[in-house]
């Protein structure tokens, strides 16, 4: 018999490829999605007809629609995905990001607990809450944490080298209204484990992107900015790929790319890769939290470096303008993940690798953005 699972952010990114995931594994998904007045099922348009797929109406902030949707499914699983999701707005939107991401979780829990108690669920949280907080290691005496067992090509030992990571052991330090109500979210779900006995498992996930991925965020934001610059390309001729684009020079036309923090690091990988390891928690014999991420770090400067240099535009100086309107009140500077616990007790790594998913975002936003259809 087919599974069923109910969705709740079915429409954000991450949510649309979660349906695809559990379709191809034939369950039977409820999507949840707020009411709009403008359509907000883009991302899952293609799979609206499906038989597989049933869209409801329902809002987390509003118990009763819950408690509706959870006692007429009865699901086996709920992936609670849905939130206000932008650090940046938390700040100017504090209140009603927890009452999203804080209240809108224990609404869910409550009518699990109360209505559904065999339902597994699994919430959405973030590396956010560690804040500005690392585990440092020293890779000699854990040398299998530097490429190459920690010995340098001419055989010596990387030596004076630290590592610095997050992984489940690190301690939480929010930084953002949404970094607090997260953890608050967080530490229901294990209260709810342990008190209730409920399956309630929380993915600690590192940032990740994709074509799909909210226009507002720094990685998308840069993709768009570039897909606009371009005004043609040249696929037919196999040329080279910096011969591949034409870049529209006219200064006057375009307004420059305005960003905040270039030196902020962050751990990014796709969403592809992060929804299976949404879906491997829930089928563990046992609720736990498991830190997702890639293990790679890289700076907003090096994320424009391979992206406009995808196009062909090794120097992006001419075209970013740095806007203290983008500055956060606080920064996270660091984020680098360390995956080994999902490694370990869900056979999960990321397979698809920064440049992979830079490439990607680029060519989808060219696509969509160029000034001349090609
Ligand atoms: P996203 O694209 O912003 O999607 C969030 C979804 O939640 C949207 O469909 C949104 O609907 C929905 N939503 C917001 N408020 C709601 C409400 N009151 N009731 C019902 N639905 C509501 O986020 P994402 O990138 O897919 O991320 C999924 C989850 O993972 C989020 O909880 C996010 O905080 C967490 N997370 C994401 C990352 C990341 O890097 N992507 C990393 C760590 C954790 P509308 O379209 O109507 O706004
Ligand atoms: O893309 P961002 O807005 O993502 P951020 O703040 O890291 O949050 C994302 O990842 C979290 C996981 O760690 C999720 F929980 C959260 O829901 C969201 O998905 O910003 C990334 C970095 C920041 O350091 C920011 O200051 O980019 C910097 N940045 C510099 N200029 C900018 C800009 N960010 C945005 N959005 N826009 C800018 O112009």
């Amino acid at each position: 018999m087919s599974k069923t699972a109910i969705i709740f952010g079915a429409g954000g990114q991450d949510g649309s490829y979660l349906s695809e995931l559990l379709l191809e594994k034939e369950y039977d998904i409820v999507g949840v999605s707020r009411r709009t007045s403008t359509n907000n099922t883009e991302r899952i348009s293609h799979l609206l007809d499906d038989p597989g797929f049933t869209l409801v109406e329902g809002d987390i902030l509003d118990p009763s629609s819950i408690n509706t949707i959870i006692s007429s499914y009865k699901p086996d699983e709920v992936y609670n995905l849905a939130a206000q999701s932008f650090v940046a707005v938390s700040f100017q939107q504090p209140s009603f990001t927890f009452q999203v991401d804080t209240i809108g979780v224990i609404n869910i829990l409550e009518s699990i607990r109360t209505i559904s108690p065999k339902t597994k669920i699994l919430q959405a949280s973030t590396s956010e809450m560690f804040g500005n907080n690392f585990t440092e290691e020293n890779p000699e005496f854990v040398p299998y944490t530097l490429p190459n067992n920690g010995y340098n090509p001419d055989g010596s030992k990387y030596k004076n080298t630290t590592v610095k990571f997050q992984d489940e052991n690190t301690p939480f330090a929010p930084r953002s209204p949404y970094a607090i109500a997260k953890l608050a979210s967080h530490h229901l779900i294990y209260t709810y484990r342990e008190a209730y006995d409920l399956f309630a498992s929380a993915s600690i996930m590192f940032n990740h992107e994709s074509s799909r991925r909210g226009e507002e965020f720094v990685t998308r934001k840069i993709t768009k900015y570039i897909g606009s610059l371009v005004i043609g390309s040249h696929r037919e001729l196999g040329s080279s790929r910096d011969q591949y684009y034409t870049i529209n020079k006219d200064d006057e036309k375009f307004e420059p790319l305005r960003l905040g923090n270039l030196d902020a690091k962050r751990d990014w990988g796709h969403a592809i890769d992060f929804v299976k390891a949404m879906y491997l928690m829930l089928q563990q014999d046992k609720p736990d939290d498991y830190v997702i991420c890639t293990g790679k770090t890289h700076s907003i400067r090096e994320f424009l470096d391979v992206a406009f240099g995808y196009v062909g535009i090794n120097d992006w100086s001419d075209y970013v303008l740095i806007d203290p309107e983008f500055y956060r009140p606080a920064e996270v500077d660091y984020l680098c993940g360390r995956a080994n616990k999902a490694e370990e007790k869900l056979g999960w790594r990321p397979k698809i690798t920064f440049e992979e998913l830079v490439k990607g975002m680029v060519e989808s936003d060219v696509e969509k953005y160029s000034v001349l259809p090609f």
